[in-house]
Order: C-alpha cells, then sequence, then structure tokens
C-alpha cells in the first residue's frame, strides 16, 4: 500500500496543480475530501480558532499534532500539516518531523519566523524572521530526522510578509533548497498576486511552489498554472464558511417559535448519520452474522 507521503508525490508529479484545501478538524477535513480537493491543510490559524486561542503559538504541538492526526484517520487524500516555526529549535524540528511522519502526515510546513509567531495575515503583527544559517539548521534537522524521502519538508518563507523584500525571499529560498528541502511556500500579504509572480519568475530554483492566496483571492487557478505553481492552499475558507454558518443559524435560533422554523437551512441528520458513516456499522454488523454461520456458531 502507498503511503500519504507518495501519494502526495505522486500527485505533484501528474497534475499541473494541486488544489489544497484547509480543514480545522476530522469533519471538515473529511468534506474536503468528499468534493475531490488533492489533499488538506491543516492549518495552524483554523485549528487555533476553533480553540479560540490566537494563531499565535499559543496551542502545543501536541494539539496541533492531535487535530493532524485526527484528520488523518478519516481521510484517504494526504494531510499536510502546518508547524508554524517547528516549535523551538531544530531538536524540537527533528522530534516533530519522527512524530508527524510516523502518523501518516505526507508533508509539514515549517515557516522561517522566530518563536512566537504570530498569524501572518495579522495586520500590525509582529513578524520577526530568524536568521538563513538558523532556519537552515531546521530544514537540515528535519531531513536528518525523516524516515523516507517521499515525506516533504516544505520550507516557508516569510521575507515578503517581514518587508524585507524580494531580494532576501528569493536569497532565502534557495538557501532552503540548498539546505534539503522539498518545497517552498511563499506567502504575501499583498491584495495582488504580482509579488508572488515576481518571486516565481525570478528565482531560478527546482522545488515545486506553494502559496496560500487568502488577500490575493482574486487570482485564478490558470493564472497559478502558467507561473508554474504547484500547490495552491485555501487555507480558512471552510473555517470562515463554518463560522459565518453557525453564526447565522443562532441569530435565527435565539428568534424562532420552534426550531422545524430553520430545519431547512441546516443538514439533516441523514447527512450527518453518512459523514460518520453509521450505516457501516449494519452492513458490518451482517457481514459478522455471515462468519459466524460460516464458523458454525448459531446466531
Ligand atoms: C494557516 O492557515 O494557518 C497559515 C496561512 O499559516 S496564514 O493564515 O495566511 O498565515
Ligand atoms: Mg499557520
Amino acid at each position: 500500500m502507498k503511503t500519504n507521503a507518495e501519494i502526495l508525490r505522486e500527485l505533484l508529479d501528474s497534475k499541473p496543480i494541486l488544489k489544497i484545501c484547509g480543514a480545522y478538524d476530522a469533519m471538515s477535513a473529511k468534506l474536503v475530501e468528499n468534493v475531490g480537493f488533492d489533499a488538506v491543510w491543516a492549518g495552524s490559524f483554523a485549528i487555533s480558532a476553533i480553540n479560540a486561542v490566537p494563531d499565535a503559538s499559543i496551542l502545543t504541538m501536541t494539539e496541533f499534532f492531535d487535530a493532524a492526526s485526527k484528520m488523518v484517520n478519516v481521510c484517504k487524500i494526504p494531510v499536510i500539516a502546518d508547524c508554524d516555526t517547528g516549535y523551538g529549535g531544530p531538536n524540537n524540528v527533528r522530534h516533530l518531523v519522527k512524530k508527524y511522519e510516523s502518523a501518516g502526515i505526507a508533508a509539514i510546513s515549517i515557516e522561517d519566523k522566530i518563536f512566537p509567531k504570530q498569524n501572518s495575515l495579522l495586520e500590525n503583527g509582529t513578524h520577526a524572521l530568524l536568521s538563513e544559517k538558523d532556519f537552515v539548521g531546521k530544514i537540515i534537522a528535519a531531513n536528518d530526522a525523516k524516515q523516507n524521502k517521499e515525506f516533504m519538508i516544505i520550507a516557508r518563507v516569510e521575507a515578503l510578509i517581514a518587508g524585507l523584500g524580494m531580494d532576501n525571499a528569493i536569497k532565502r529560498a534557495r538557501a532552503y533548497e540548498k539546505a534539503g528541502a522539498d518545497a517552498i511556500l511563499i506567502h504575501s500579504k499583498k491584495h495582488t498576486p504580482e509579488e508572488i509572480f515576481e518571486f516565481v519568475d525570478s528565482w531560478n530554483g527546482n522545488l515545486p511552489i506553494v502559496v496560500v492566496p487568502t488577500n490575493y483571492g482574486t487570482v485564478k487557478i490558470d493564472e497559478l498554472i502558467q507561473h508554474k505553481i504547484k500547490m495552491t492552499i485555501y487555507a480558512n475558507q471552510t473555517l470562515r464558511a463554518a463560522h459565518a454558518a453557525i453564526t447565522r443559524t443562532l441569530n435565527e435560533m435565539i428568534k424562532v417559535e420552534s426550531m422545524s422554523e430553520i430545519k431547512e437551512k441546516i443538514s439533516s441528520m441523514e447527512d450527518i448519520f453518512q459523514l460518520q458513516e453509521m450505516y457501516d456499522l449494519q452492513t458490518n454488523e451482517a457481514a459478522l452474522e455471515e462468519k459466524y454461520k460460516k464458523l458454525g456458531y448459531e446466531s
């Protein structure tokens, strides 16, 4: 059987671009899979948000790991885990790679910010970066720790977020490639994709490029393909959809006389039974009965 890391590598080789969608728990990851996305992004913003805490290295590595593992347990498509800064220095990264890889996570992303980090799209947030050398140390540690070459270490360059300019972003990406990263995630908070296009058109490296078009959400998939971007992550739309839907429903629920008034606007029990595979219980029971019969047990 193929590992999830192998599946992700094969998808990368066979498709012009991978559409990856963020999830915040097992249910949302399953919904992402059901509609046909290539992979799931277990993002720190969404996982922090469902715990109602800031995306600022508040949750521990174990909490993020548990959230991503629950997604792996219910999905056939690969899960890519956002590991923020790697939760410490090279030794922390070494530990996390062992843990995440053996749990069946296909790839991890680590970013070159200083711990504790803050969400990259926070206006006036703190976005100080680690030195290039210190981040290279984390990539080397990650590579040393991984067991299979297919497991991907995505190095996330935050130089554009930190306002350090294009030359710095390119220099860092080249250094991270040389240190053994398997892909480069270049992040931008601009509201148009020009800065991302400038980066990909001028860096001249060999690694697949990953982008997160949240702020520059007007960019079209064909434009990303034209610029040879290999993975696009729709990081937080599922979280925001859930937040909007729950808020809308609660505002109606507090006003109505009876819950039948909102019945048509929410998923049915049936929808949820399907998602949690309730009907498999009956099929499994029937199969067990058959096996008992074959073994000569009376029912
Ligand atoms: C996340 O989804 O947690 C990310 C992407 O890291 S961003 O929120 O844009 O920093
Ligand atoms: Mg994050």
